[in-house]
């Protein structure tokens, strides 16, 4: 198979491609990624080692450049990651969210649709809106009506729609995967648990939104990523998949955990305002893909955010690339304005 994977400079994508290149040695894999703020070339270091890895810098908007791509290369499928994906960014500037995350979406698919080529969207479980704190028992299903909250996730949720749609009425090949929270490796420090390792690292306070109450259904990357391979390969056309581990904790105990596990004092918690429309639970639940596909995560929270602390400990390079803007200079330093 030969795989285009959009996003995969990012956090995601980059462990989805070091997944596929170990797990299916003899694929194919081009990374498209249009190296905005998030993406970073340097999480895709040993994949440039591998003949069968190659690296195309673009934007998923850009249709002509997609109808080249497309037209050249000649996909057997599309993963598409390329997203903008931080929520606070999309209270501050919504409008890169709609181009990139339902536009680009749109335009893939177009080209998927010319040159027949499989695709699966990489969705959230932020579709769903949130649910309430004290009722523990309510979970996401594939059926919970798409209710969501902030630009971010209302324009993911806008894609999803699209997806179905082009599934219906072109019968385009589609798949989707609503995902809960990620963690591991490469994950850009805006985000909540590489922000908390990078500052404690540094003995500076850790921001807490609100009363930290909020809660999250963490999943290892490498569980995420086991199931969009598996939806690539076993999903049927059309279905919507929610992949979650059930490790739900809040805000607050997460943090707890990782200063404890750094050796850290619970005094560099600092709350602060709350972010708006702040939804108060995720928690997802992946029946559907256990039942039908057979997938089960691998990591439970615990020993997963172990590694994890000990893999940002161990990369203090790649945290340093990113606060000291270097990261930036990567592509350049690699293409010298070609490509
Ligand atoms: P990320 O922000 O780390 O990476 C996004 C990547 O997409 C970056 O490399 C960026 O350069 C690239 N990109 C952005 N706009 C682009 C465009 N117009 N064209 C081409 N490339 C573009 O995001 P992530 O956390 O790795 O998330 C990946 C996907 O997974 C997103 O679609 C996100 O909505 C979804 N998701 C993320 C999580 C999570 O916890 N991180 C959970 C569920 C779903
Ligand atoms: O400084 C912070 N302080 C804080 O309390 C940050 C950055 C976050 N938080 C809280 C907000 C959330 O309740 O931590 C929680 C996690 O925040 P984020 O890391 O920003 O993730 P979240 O908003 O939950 O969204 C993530 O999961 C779903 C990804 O960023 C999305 O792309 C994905 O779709």
């Amino acid at each position: 198979m030969k795989i285009l994977v959009t996003g995969g400079a990012g956090f995601i994508g980059s462990n989805f491609i070091y997944y596929m290149l170990k797990k299916h040695p003899a694929y194919k894999i081009v990374c498209l990624d249009k190296l905005t703020y998030a993406g970073n070339l340097e999480n895709l270091k040993e994949a440039f080692e591998n003949p069968n890895f190659s690296f195309e810098k673009g934007d998923i908007a850009d249709a002509e450049k997609m109808d080249g791509l497309f037209g050249r290369e000649r996909f057997d499928a599309v993963v598409n990651f390329a997203a903008e994906s931080h929520v606070d960014r999309s209270i501050s500037d919504p409008q890169v969210f709609l181009k990139t995350n339902i536009l680009g979406t749109g335009v893939l698919m177009d080209a998927c649709r010319k040159y027949s080529c499989r695709f699966h969207q990489v969705s959230t479980d932020e579709v769903y809106g949130d649910l309430p704190l004290d009722r523990k028992d309510l979970f996401f299903t594939e059926n919970t009506p798409l209710k969501a909250s902030s630009p971010y996730s209302a324009s993911k949720a806008s894609a999803d729609l699209l997806v179905l749609a082009y599934h219906r009425t072109f019968g385009l090949e589609a798949t989707i995967s609503r995902c809960s929270n990620n963690y591991g490796p490469f994950q850009f420090p805006e985000k909540f648990i590489p922000l908390i390792i990078s500052r404690a690292y540094e003995g500076k306070s850790v921001p807490v939104y609100g009363k930290g109450e909020n809660v999250r259904d963490w999943l290892h990357v490498d569980d995420h990523c086991s199931a969009v391979d598996l939806i690539l390969h076993k999903g049927k056309a059309g279905e919507v998949y929610n992949v979650g581990g059930h490790n739900e904790r809040t805000n607050l105990e997460v943090v707890r955990t990782v200063l404890r596990e750094m050796g850290k004092p619970e005094e560099l918690i600092s709350f602060v305002s709350d972010r708006p429309g702040h939804d108060l639970r995720y928690a997802i639940n992946p029946s559907k893909i256990q039942n039908e596909l057979g997938w089960n995560a691998v990591y439970d929270f615990d020993s997963g955010i172990k590694t994890t602390i000990e893999w940002y400990l161990n990369n203090m390079d790649w945290l340093k690339n990113i606060t000291d803007g270097e990261y930036k200079n990567y592509y350049e330093k690699m293409y010298g304005g070609r490509g």
